[in-house]
């Protein structure tokens, strides 16, 4: 049995193929070909096998013939000799220096050349011999950067973004409640308070057979290291970095134990002082006066023995809950099913996997009212940004679409690109003609604090405009937000009507959950979207709902919990007549 999905395995190729292209400076659509080809596997739903066994590889979005015949290649031999041949032309280490922040092929090319370097370790070393500085292109700022994105690397290395740990962590968890006498699987930790990053996966099972079931999880398929097993703990690494811990845990203190280990720690903390107060005392095995348990089977019953209600896991980081919920004032958070649409996501139109229909098909299926079709502005190239002659075009296919659904409304959108000056890469009779308009920026992220908030300030002033879309342009693990004193673009944000995006993707989360909670505060209107490129990425809404809970959100404070008679009204509302 292999350790991983094939799914994986090839995606991984297929990204360090491009990898190597990149460092040889070969053709860029080439080199973007093996990268969409990767992002597909990996959001793949089930096993590529099957795909391949129906033979429909091809259908597949980015698979072409070529990478079809190198997926094939894969499942019958497990090997693919296009990624033996490139893997042997270049250091591994050189490999893995693409992937920080701010070293693209061209630097790391030159480090090489000039300075020999060839991972990470020697990355370091230059840098701290302040041998950089002074090379071609390598300015003050530029060594900085670099500085800056080696410290963002080395910190993404410890901890994985939640919407690829979660889906990870479920799988798990599935084949954990599918052995013999396990019972209440579930995940707690980080993960469950939804953070948009984690350390590690906490699980937490009853079973009848606590070392029976430690052994069968060290010896999952996915496993690499075994870090510990006994009867009642077991703690694992997994092929693809992920550390796993496995808690079997005594009916009688289950609620007790998940309320322990989805933390946080800060939480706990002050939860276990206030309970000192009261003259008892929490911890894993439940809440005890003297030596009588008195609480400890459910979660519920923790809290209430606190004189508190339930607290939602999002809520658990010591900012507030813990007295709110003392006096009864807990918010009424927003949930997934609350949400009637999707707001941001890209079609064949730009620069998606997919067509319309087939993003629609996806939308209901999730049982949609609306979605929202916001491909990018012609500015955004590599994003294959739409003429306005395609604006026309796409309108049509809309309409014909929204002809066909009676049960799902299309919105005529775009991704607007808000130009260095602040103005927008579309007219105003462009924008007008269109039903939604975000506005984001893409390019040109160096700029002072002044600039930028500026810039965005003048983008915003446009009453065209409806959605401020990924606000601050952070990618995690990968980009810092762009400087920009968001207080004062909330506020006015809040003053003018315009939203603010927490946007889905995984990497994004964009505002995130603290920006958002000043957001509500400053009386803004937030809009969820997962800016799809491909329809599986749709599932990314619970990443949003998970950023708006750790925010304290609640349905009203959301435009896409509004019904679409009321949302199109909004949308009209700041229109000149
Ligand atoms: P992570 O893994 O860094 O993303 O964050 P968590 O919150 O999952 O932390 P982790 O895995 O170290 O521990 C899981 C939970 O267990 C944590 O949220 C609270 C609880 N816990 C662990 N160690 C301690 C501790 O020393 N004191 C207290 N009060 N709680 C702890
Ligand atoms: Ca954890
Ligand atoms: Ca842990
Ligand atoms: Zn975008």
């Amino acid at each position: 049995m292999s350790t991983r999905s094939a799914n994986e395995a090839i995606a991984d190729m297929f990204d360090t193929i491009a990898d190597v292209l990149e460092l040889q400076g070969d053709i860029p659509y080439r080199i973007r070909a093996y990268r969409n080809a990767a992002r597909t596997l990996r959001d793949l739903e089930r096993p590529v096998e099957e795909v391949a066994s129906e033979g429909q590889l091809e259908a597949l979005p980015g698979i072409g013939k070529d990478l079809a015949e190198k997926i094939r290649e894969y499942l019958r031999s497990g090997r693919i000799a296009k990624y033996e041949e490139v893997i042997n032309q270049v250091p591994p280490g050189l490999i893995e220096l693409l992937h920080i922040p701010g070293l693209g092929p061209k630097r790391v090319r030159l480090l090489h050349e000039r300075l020999g370097i060839a991972d990470v370790e020697d990355l370091r070393r230059v840098l701290d011999q302040g041998l950089v500085e002074g090379l071609p292109g390598m300015g003050k700022k530029t060594v900085e950067n670099i500085r800056r994105g080696l410290a963002m690397y080395q910190a993404s290395k410890e901890r994985m973004p939640l919407g690829r740990a979660l889906p990870i962590a479920e799988e798990i968890a599935r084949q954990i409640a599918a052995l013999p006498g396990t019972s209440q699987v579930v995940i707690a930790g980080s993960a469950r308070r939804m953070k948009e990053t984690v350390g590690d996966i906490d699980i937490l099972t009853i079973a009848a057979d606590g070392a029976a079931t430690v052994q069968a999880f060290v010896h999952f398929p996915q496993v690499k290291e075994i870090l510990a097993a006994g009867d009642t703990k077991g703690s694992v690494l997994l092929h693809n970095g992920l550390q796993v811990d496995l808690r079997v845990v005594p009916p009688e203190s289950y609620g007790a134990a998940l309320h322990y280990f989805t933390g946080s720690q800060a939480h706990n903390i002050k939860i276990r002082t206030l309970a000192r107060e009261r003259g008892l005392k929490v911890n894993e095995y439940g809440v005890f006066r003297g030596e009588k348990r008195i609480a400890g089977e459910r979660e519920e019953e923790i809290f209430q023995a606190l004189g508190m209600p339930w607290i939602p896991p999002e809520l658990r980081e010591d900012r507030g809950e813990i007295e709110a919920a003392l006096a009864n004032r807990l918010p009424r958070l927003v949930r997934l099913e609350d949400i009637r649409g999707d707001l941001q996501m890209h079609s064949k139109w730009s620069d998606g996997a997919n067509t319309i229909r087939e993003l629609a098909l996806a939308a209901r299926a999730l049982g949609y009212e609306y979605i929202a079709i916001t491909d990018h502005s012609p500015r955004v190239r590599v994003a294959g940004g739409m003429s306005i002659d395609a604006i026309w075009q796409r309108q049509k296919e809309i309409e014909a679409l929204n002809a066909e659904f009676d049960d799902l409304h299309i919105l005529s959108g775009a991704e607007v690109d808000i130009l260095p000056d602040g103005s927008l890469d579309y007219p105003d009779d462009v924008l007008a003609a269109l039903d939604v308009v975000l506005v984001s920026i893409h390019s040109g992220f160096k700029m002072s604090q002044e600039q930028m908030t500026e810039r965005i300030l003048r983008a915003i002033e446009n009453p065209y405009v409806h959605i401020l879309a990924h606000p601050t342009g952070r990618l995690i693990g990968q980009r810092e937000p762009y400087s920009v004193d968001m207080e004062v673009v909330l506020k006015r944000c809040a003053e003018l009507g315009v939203a603010v995006e927490i946007n889905g993707y995984y990497l994004r989360l964009d505002l995130n959950d603290v920006l958002a909670h000043r957001a509500k505060q400053l009386g803004c209107t937030i809009s969820l979207g997962t800016d799809a490129h491909q329809a599986t990425h749709l599932n990314m809404m619970r990443y949003a709902v998970g950023m708006a809970r750790r925010a304290w959100l609640e349905p009203e404070d959301i435009l896409n919990t509004k019904p679409l008679s009321e949302l199109l009204v909004w949308l009209r509302r700041r229109r000149p007549a």
